[in-house]
């Protein structure tokens, strides 16, 4: 019976990783897949994470399921960072929040609860992470884009998103990206939230904002200060929130999704409606990588130490932004490429053609998807002169 399918096309993004390791050539570059590498090209295990491990393998009595919130300790902590310590939404029980598989497991319950709620379309920025429009889809959603940023000065495009999201229709949903957006690693100020955040009350939209990179673009407060300005303005919002990048802990899928809401009894039924979708669909959340979030998150020490190390990564990537850019900028004798310094986190998308890219790909060894964005933390020291010489041969 399996002939009556077709095959699909091979994922862009495997398809690139794939080609990189068999290419024979010493002198070859990876730009590609999102994940955090240190200047050796490696992604390590991170020391509280070990140390946490250490701890659970020792303590733990049972694999007895949690329930289908998962692990509630988690699921307070990644509220804390998002409302804030003692936030009267939390207090007065308008909130919700379940451990999910993984950011992408938060979007998909996210998706489905805008759904129930009678949600046809989902508005998403253009461009943005492939997943968002695909998890809608998947959902029965259709999908509509919004303008978002520039591609040619790479600075965001405010008053183009604002007209575009004043399109949409009263229900429709809407997909932001917190702190460092994949894969144009422009974001919005708090400023800018602001005025999102009425737009969507206003028009009476329905938002998740998704969180998949928080502490890597200013620090833990600075990076989810717009996140709270907008749940101020917007009063509802609905979050998934990852910690595959800022806890290293990609293949233990450490998700969680949260809503905020303006009674506790919407929210009251709103968390019956995404503990259905779980049942439904994975039934129980993983338990290991929200057991070393809550455990980090739960020592002062593990803690510090967590601290320590995302500063360490957050920096590394601050300062490979700013040395490319400045080799990009004076190898160009143009500014054109310049606004990779100052934007945020693991990528930054840069306007080259997909012949570019390929040429690229081809003659000198270095790999980035076609939408020519490229991973920041993919650089080392030592490569940036090279890989801005190859890049600013074709841009
Ligand atoms: N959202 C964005 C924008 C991402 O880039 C990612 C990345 O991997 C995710 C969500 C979710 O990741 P995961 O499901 O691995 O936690
Ligand atoms: O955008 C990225 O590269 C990361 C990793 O289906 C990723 O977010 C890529 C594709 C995918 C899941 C994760």
């Amino acid at each position: 019976q399996f002939s009556t399918l077709t095959a699909l096309p091979p994922d862009a993004l495997l398809g690139l990783m794939a080609a990189y390791r068999e290419d024979p050539r010493d002198d070859k570059f990876d730009l590609g897949v999102g994940v955090y590498r240190n200047e050796a090209g490696e992604t390590p295990v991170m020391s509280a994470v070990a140390k946490a491990e250490e701890r659970i393998l020792k303590t733990q009595t049972t694999k007895v399921y949690e329930g289908p919130r998962g692990n509630t300790d988690y699921c307070a902590a990644i509220e804390n960072f998002v409302f804030g310590e003692g936030a009267a939404a939390v207090k007065e029980g308008r909130t919700l929040s379940f451990t999910a598989p993984g950011g992408c497991g938060a979007l998909f319950l996210g998706t489905g609860l805008m759904k129930r709620m009678g949600v046809k379309k989902v508005w998403v920025s253009n461009p943005t992470w492939p997943n968002h429009p695909n998890v809608v889809k998947f959902t029965g959603l259709d999908v509509a884009e919004y303008a978002y940023a520039d591609p040619e000065t790479g600075e965001l495009d405010l008053d183009a998103m604002l007209t575009d999201i004043a399109k949409a229709e009263r229900g429709d949903g809407l997909i932001i990206q917190g702190p460092c957006h994949n894969p144009t690693g422009i974001d919005l100020t708090v400023e800018d939230w602001r005025k999102v955040g009425a737009l969507v009350k206003e028009r009476g939209l329905i938002a998740m904002l998704d969180v998949a990179y928080h502490g890597f673009a200013n620090g833990l407060d600075e990076d989810v200060a717009g996140v709270r300005a907008f749940i101020e303005t917007a009063g509802e919002a609905l979050i998934s929130y990852s910690c595959s990048k800022n806890f290293g802990l990609y293949r233990e899928r450490a998700g969680c999704f949260m809503a905020v809401g303006e009674s506790a009894e919407g929210i009251a039924a709103a968390a019956t409606h995404v503990a259905s979708l779980a049942r439904a669909s994975y039934s129980m959340p993983p338990a290991h990588g929200a057991a070393i979030v809550a455990t980090i998150l739960g020592d002062a020490e593990l803690r510090a130490e967590w601290e320590a190390e995302l500063t360490q990564m957050r920096e590394r990537m601050i300062s490979l932004r700013k040395s490319l850019a400045e080799q990009l900028v004076s190898k160009t004798g143009s500014n054109r490429l310049g606004a990779v310094a100052h934007q945020n986190g693991m990528f930054s998308q840069l306007p080259l053609s997909k012949d570019a890219i390929a040429a690229m790909r081809e003659k000198s060894g270095l790999y980035m998807p076609n939408s020519g964005r490229i991973n920041i933390a993919g650089l080392n020291t030592k490569d940036i002169p090279a890989i801005a010489e190859i890049i600013a041969k074709d841009a």
